[in-house]
């Protein structure tokens, strides 16, 4: 798990959002932010997607961004001779290898893909930039297809092999099981790219770098195809926690609510109410007993502690399930000295006006009016 490295693609699958249309000051803006925030490489839509395409991957090259500059184009000759001339540091390769893909989309069979690969890797070698070879629909492909071309294309040497789960389709434990077998039938790195069908974006990522992977595809907010990919911020949740030390080290962390503000705002989302770590409610603690114990001790309730990103927690004292030291806590906040049974008679009577109708209880929070014990001690 130590060391992976993070392949940003909001550029490239991000582009592929539904909603997604960045033109080139955006892009430069999203760039610029990734590179900040420490992302090893940021990948770009193809080059022989579109001329503004091709045009807006050269300027970005030629920002001199600390992340390696990546594009992403198909298995062709015709592709890889464009990509050569962006002045990218690298480029990523990928062909259909599942039954799906070989019979529906591209209609090439494995001989033809392995000498076409093998042309193109040459290719892209000659002109001194990384390579990375992937398979697409990986889970879905033939093991021994793709164990012996991954073994081709590691002895002509590439930089990286990818295995990609296109269709979301993989569990935490298949992904193990791959990139295992993977990591003792190839020598080179290995990167990993998960959609998120079924929810298991994050878990397998994490998983294929237990058995061995070395780069992660990411997008801001995990947008992509469908529903996207491992988010960066999902991602930077669980590797916090795996390897507090690397990722503080290594990502400006507290840049990451900034950095989706900039992509929900471009693509016109907003951020889920309970997305990792910059959701609404990430750090909102309720119940009376989970209220009591984070305001002991955080670590109780909270396995992330949101100051690492620059956030901060919340403690919820307006409801049916407040506890009075919930309470207490936010009276010594406005600089109110109550007593022990002041603070419990405040709760009690907050928990029955919660009862009843728990919005006018925030009302009331809100223009601070008309809490008894509060009004005698105002007063006194
Ligand atoms: C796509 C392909 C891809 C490629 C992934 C990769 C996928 O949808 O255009 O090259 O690592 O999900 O298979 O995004
Ligand atoms: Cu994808």
């Amino acid at each position: 798990v130590n060391n992976f490295k993070i392949i940003e693609s909001t550029l490239r699958e991000g582009e592929q959002f539904a909603n997604a249309f960045f033109d080139l000051p955006k892009k430069i803006e999203i760039a610029k932010a990734l590179d900040d925030f420490g992302v090893d490489y940021i990948e770009l839509t193809s080059p022989a997607a579109s001329e503004q395409s091709r045009a807006d991957c050269e300027a970005i090259c030629k920002l001199g961004l600390k992340a390696k500059i990546l594009t992403h184009i198909r298995c062709h000759m015709d592709d890889a001779r464009i990509a050569v001339k962006t002045g990218v540091d690298g480029v990523d390769v990928v062909i259909g290898t599942s039954s799906y893909l070989m019979e529906h989309s591209h209609g090439k069979d494995m001989t033809y893909i392995t000498n076409t690969a093998i042309e193109v890797i040459n290719y892209v070698k000659s002109h001194n930039i990384e390579i990375r070879f992937s398979s697409e629909d990986s889970f879905r492909s033939n093991l021994v297809d793709l164990l012996s071309i991954y073994s081709t294309v590691d002895k002509i040497g590439v930089n990286r092999v990818g295995i990609a789960d296109t269709v979301g389709c993989a569990s935490p434990r298949q992904v193990y099981d791959l990139i295992r077998t993977l990591r003792g039938v190839v020598s080179c790195d290995i990167e990993t790219h998960f959609h998120n069908d079924t929810g298991c974006a994050i878990a397998n990522a994490y998983c294929a770098l237990e058995a061995g992977a070395t780069h992660i595809d990411t997008s801001v907010l995990g947008i992509g195809e469908r529903n996207g990919i491992t988010p960066l911020g999902g991602l930077m949740a669980r590797m916090i926690v795996a390897d507090r030390e690397y990722v503080m080290g290594k990502y400006k962390l507290h840049k990451l609510k900034d950095i989706e503000d900039l992509v929900a705002q471009a693509v016109e989302v907003n951020i889920p109410f309970n997305n990792y770590i910059t959701g609404y409610s990430a750090f909102t603690h309720k119940s009376g007993v989970h209220a009591k114990a984070i305001l002991n001790n955080p670590s109780t309730y909270e396995i992330i502690n949101p100051a690492d990103f620059g956030m901060t927690r919340y403690i919820h004292f307006a409801s049916r399930i407040t506890g009075w030291n919930a309470i207490k806590s936010r009276a010594v906040q406005l600089g109110l000295d109550m007593t022990d049974e002041q603070y419990k008679a405040c709760t009690a009577q907050i928990k029955q006006l919660a009862d009843i109708r728990p919005r006018a209880v925030l009302a009331q929070k809100e223009k601070e009016i008309d809490i008894p014990e509060k009004r005698e001690l105002d007063t006194a």
